[in-house]
């Protein structure tokens, strides 16, 4: 691949003919005659095992470094320093991992204690970058998944950030407006000790939007002394966030879609498509499928699934769950002809493309079968880790395009280095150049994917290739860094 400067040192010495190899290069050699085919499948299984062992019950964890690792053979086999150097074992390993008692009082005054949890996983490539989860589900396992994803997904973006994620089993859902206030003073009263624009950049993800943002940075801000505008991303606009942050993550995974159905000869015009997910990803990027020219004929709640042949009412949407933070099936008071469903029977409805955009492990095999058996042409992850493995191996095998999340949902992170890079600078971008930027990007992470499946010999599987770009560039950085 063109944009990676170092070759492999065999490469190099291959280049420069025969020269005299030193006592470092014999060993590296013997390194490489040593390590076989063979080898390199039990490395990689003895990696999974030990990630297993030392992160007991961290269930969805495991799979997201199984994921990964499992289709770094042939890059071990390319790049036998990588295995010399243990940089997957390093990168399995997160660089911190802060976990914090929350305790805030409701609008009664009754007492509630939550768990906090920030892992700062790798910092190869920059500071520490990724939202924060307030949901019940969350526990160590699902912010270490998060924040390992984070670490490759950032990488692709190709901006200078590291990985990480954090969050808390605060459910915001039924609170006031003041009890969510005081989660999150209390919740930064901890954490902003390891916070810095040039340390660890938080941002939103699911339960955690500008409501949040706000009160995080306004607490930040004043236990700090310090207006480090930096220090949070998906700001409002209005105190020092980026224009376009907030349709970010569902603007650039239609991009990366729109990249993927361009390859294939296609477009979005006239494709009837199926959206999980009523929240911040999904409303945007049914906005911008919609602005593309395809009908989006459902979306989804955790209570209940939304079936409008005729197409989404956009605004009626944003107006129940942005504003009023409404229930999904509430939609059926202005549309009446619409269906309510289950949130998992949206897979059953017929589609050509089919965009995961809720939460993890939300499509699984049988919900795969059904999208192919009813002709769908492609699924991109607009959450993170929505396809179990063995959905993603049959959609695959179907040779349905399958987008994955650490690629198709990049532009939210992308977005925020770019909010950063603003409020470095002091600077606000116009709506229209953050989007062409955004645009830029996401093509960009697109093509480095397709060229990487290409080189390693499976072309169109984006998940191969986006694990290998984005494993090698922090391994890169990793390799100059020494062993740290
Ligand atoms: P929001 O909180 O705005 O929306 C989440 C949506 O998913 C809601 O409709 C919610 O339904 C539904 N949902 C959440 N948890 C569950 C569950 N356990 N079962 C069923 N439905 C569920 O979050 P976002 O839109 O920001 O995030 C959605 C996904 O996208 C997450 O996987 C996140 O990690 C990922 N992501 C987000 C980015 C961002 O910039 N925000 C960037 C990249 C990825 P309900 O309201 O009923 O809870
Ligand atoms: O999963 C993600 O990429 C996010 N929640 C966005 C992280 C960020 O720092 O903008």
């Amino acid at each position: 691949m063109s944009d990676f400067p170092l070759p492999s040192i065999i490469d190099r010495d291959a280049l420069q003919g025969c020269r005299a190899l030193d006592a470092a290069n014999l060993g590296f050699l013997f390194f490489i005659g040593w390590l076989t085919v063979p080898d390199i499948r039990a490395r990689i299984e003895q990696i999974i095992e030990d990630v297993i062992r030392r992160n007991r019950g961290e269930v969805e964890f495991h799979q997201a470094v199984r994921e990964v690792v499992e289709s770094l053979e042939p890059v071990l086999r390319k790049y036998p320093q990588y295995a010399e150097h243990k940089i997957i074992e390093r990168i399995c390993e997160p660089e911190r991992q802060i976990i914090f008692r929350v305790p805030w009082q409701d609008d009664r005054g009754e007492v509630h204690i939550n768990r906090g949890f920030r892992v700062g996983f790798n910092s190869a490539l920059g500071p520490y970058k990724g939202g924060l989860r307030f949901h019940p589900t969350v526990y160590l396992g699902i912010v270490k998944f998060l924040g390992f994803e984070q670490v490759f997904k950032n990488a692709l973006t190709g901006m200078p950030i590291g990985g990480a994620k954090g969050g808390a089993d605060f459910d915001p859902k039924g609170k006031s407006d003041a009890e969510v206030m005081r989660f999150c003073q209390s919740f930064m009263t901890e954490l902003y000790r390891h916070l810095g624009e040039y340390t660890d950049v938080p941002a939103g993800d699911i339960g955690v939007g500008t409501r949040e943002l706000g009160y995080l940075f306004g607490q930040y801000k004043r236990i700090t002394n310090r207006y480090e505008s930096g220090v949070l991303t998906g700001k409002s606009p209005h105190w020092g966030g980026s224009l376009v942050r907030r349709e970010a993550t569902g603007y650039g995974l239609v991009y990366f879609v729109e990249e993927m159905l361009r390859v294939r000869g296609e477009t979005l015009e006239g494709k009837t498509c199926v959206v999980s997910g009523s929240g911040n990803v999904a409303l945007y990027a049914i906005q911008k499928l919609q602005m593309l020219g395809a009908k989006v004929v459902a979306c989804s709640d955790s209570d209940a699934a939304i079936y409008h042949k005729e197409g989404l009412d956009l605004e009626t949407l944003k107006q129940l769950k942005e504003v009023e933070r409404r229930r999904l099936r509430d939609y059926l008071q202005f549309h009446p002809s619409a269906k309510c469903l289950q949130p998992k029977e949206l897979w059953n409805i017929p589609c050509d493309v089919a965009l995961p955009c809720a939460t993890q492990n939300e499509l699984d095999a049988e919900h795969a079968r059904t999208l192919i058996a009813n002709g769908c042409k492609l699924v991109a992850e607009g959450a993170n880790m929505p396809t179990t493995p063995a959905a993603i191996r049959l959609l695959h095998e179907a040779k349905v395009a399958f987008g994955p999340g650490k690629a198709a949902n990049a532009g939210g992170v992308a977005t925020s280095a770019l909010e950063m890079q603003q409020n470095a600078s002091r600077d606000a971008w116009t709506f229209e150049y953050t989007e062409r930027r955004l645009q830029e990007i996401m093509r960009r992470v697109h093509n480095d994917c397709f060229a990487a499946a290409e080189e390693f010999g499976h072309p169109g599987n984006y998940a191969l290739g986006a694990n290998i770009v984005g494993f090698r560039r922090v391994a890169e950085a990793m390799l100059a860094f020494g062993v740290i």
